[in-house]
Order: C-alpha cells, then sequence, then structure tokens
C-alpha cells in the first residue's frame, strides 16, 4: 500500500448543504496557500465511479443493499485511481462526501445494516483526516434546494421522514467520532462557512 503524506478532507451533510459551494471556497483557500489541490466528490471522480452514479442517481430500482455495494464499487475505483496516489504525491484531497455519507444515507436512511456498511468501510480501508459536517436547518436546505434548476434524483426524491433519519445519522455519526469530525453552522453566508471550514482544519490537524 502506497505511504500517506498528504491531508485528506471530506465534506459531509444532507442535500443543499452547500457541500459543492464550500468545497470550491475551501480548494481556492489552499490553492492560494501554494498546496496541490485534488477537488473531487462522490459517487464519482473516476470514468468508472462516474458511470456508477449515474445509475446510481437514475430511477432504475435498486435495493438499498444493492446501492450500498455500487456506492462501494464507486469508492473503490476512486480510491486506488485518485485518492491514494493523490495523497502519497502529498496533495490536499477535499472530497464531496465520502463513506459517512453510506453510513448516514444507506445505514441510518434506508436501513441496511450498520455492521455491513462497517465492514466495507474497513475493505477500502483509507479514512479521512477530518471530515466537515455542514450543519443546515431542513426548512433552510429544502428552500436552496428549490432555487436549483433540474429534476430530483433517486435520494432527493425521498420524503422528509428519510432526510430526518439521514440528518440524524450524521449527527450520530459525528458524535462517535470526535477526534476526526467538526461540525460547521452552514447557514452563514459562503465566505463565512469556508473560513469557519479552514480554521476547524487548522485546529484539528495542525494544517
Ligand atoms: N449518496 C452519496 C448516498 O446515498 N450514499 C453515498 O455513499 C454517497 C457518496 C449525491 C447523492 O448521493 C447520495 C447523497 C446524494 O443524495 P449529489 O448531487 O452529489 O448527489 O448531492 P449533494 O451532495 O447533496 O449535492 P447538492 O448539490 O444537492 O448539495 P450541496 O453540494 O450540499 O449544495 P450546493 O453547494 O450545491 O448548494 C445548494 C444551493 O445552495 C446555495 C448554492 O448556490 C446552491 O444554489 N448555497 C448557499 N446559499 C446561501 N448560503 C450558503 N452558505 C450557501 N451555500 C450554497
Amino acid at each position: 500500500m502506497t505511504a500517506r503524506r498528504g491531508l485528506f478532507i471530506t465534506l459531509e451533510g444532507g442535500e443543499g448543504a452547500g457541500k459543492s459551494t464550500a468545497a470550491a471556497g475551501l480548494a481556492e483557500i489552499f490553492r492560494a496557500e501554494g498546496a496541490e489541490i485534488i477537488l473531487t466528490r462522490e459517487p464519482g471522480g473516476t470514468p468508472g465511479a462516474e458511470a456508477i452514479r449515474a445509475l446510481l442517481l437514475s430511477d432504475v430500482p435498486l435495493d438499498p443493499l444493492s446501492q450500498t455495494m455500487l456506492h462501494f464499487a464507486a469508492r473503490a475505483d476512486h480510491a486506488v485511481a485518485v485518492l491514494r496516489p493523490a495523497l502519497a504525491r502529498g496533495a490536499v484531497v477535499i472530497c464531496d462526501r465520502y463513506y459517512d455519507s453510506t453510513m448516514a444515507y444507506q445505514a441510518y436512511g434506508q436501513g441496511v445494516s450498520i455492521e455491513a456498511v462497517a465492514s466495507l468501510i474497513r475493505l477500502v480501508d483509507l479514512h479521512p483526516d477530518i471530515s466537515l459536517l455542514l450543519n443546515l436547518p431542513p426548512e433552510v436546505a429544502e428552500a436552496r434546494i428549490r432555487t436549483r434548476a433540474g429534476g430530483s434524483d433517486r435520494y432527493e426524491a425521498m420524503g422528509p421522514a428519510f432526510f430526518a433519519r439521514v440528518a440524524a445519522g450524521f449527527q450520530s455519526i459525528a458524535a462517535a467520532n470526535p477526534g476526526r469530525f467538526a461540525v460547521v453552522d452552514a447557514a452563514q453566508t459562503p465566505v463565512a462557512v469556508v473560513a469557519a471550514m479552514r480554521e476547524a482544519i487548522r485546529t484539528k490537524t495542525g494544517v
């Protein structure tokens, strides 16, 4: 296995929490500091994983365990082809969603066993240095999603009870991993969200 030197940052949270916006802002800050930045996302980040993403976000019927394994198939390819090599070069990797999303959406949200997801996490065996949970009240997230163009994907089409389970799942995961997680108030302006994230990274990792 390749040795790691870089910094692996993941962004987590519900729909419309502002992860993509914040990931781009955070990448700008690290670029200005002179770091090599890899800005990537899950599901996705490689041609194979993007093909799996298209299936996962489609309305093709798939049972929750199948979805779980597809998320990890995409993740395994992403880890080998992009994440591990970038970290071995010493890059700062900013990943919009990672395995905590599978735990929150598929285990807490869709009822797949927590142990099944945990065993897949052990199999991929590549762990973030810091995970930033963007916390946003559901009504604010819904308002943001409504302003966006485009239709709903598989997960966006699920109801409020599902999103409440996912949100509670993220809170439990963050509480169980206080060394790795920082919770950021995502209701602030985009500039303030990114500044809070940069400060949390400095506090948790010293970088
Ligand atoms: N999924 C994913 C699983 O079920 N299991 C898994 O293992 C993984 C990895 C991915 C879907 O797959 C699921 C989760 C998802 O449902 P996606 O399209 O990548 O699909 O979904 P999201 O990650 O949720 O992406 P979104 O675009 O919906 O949300 P973001 O990235 O959190 O939000 P963003 O930045 O696009 O912003 C949304 C809107 O709010 C505005 C933006 O301009 C935009 O209009 N905004 C703000 N407005 C005010 N103040 C701020 N601070 C703002 N920040 C953003």
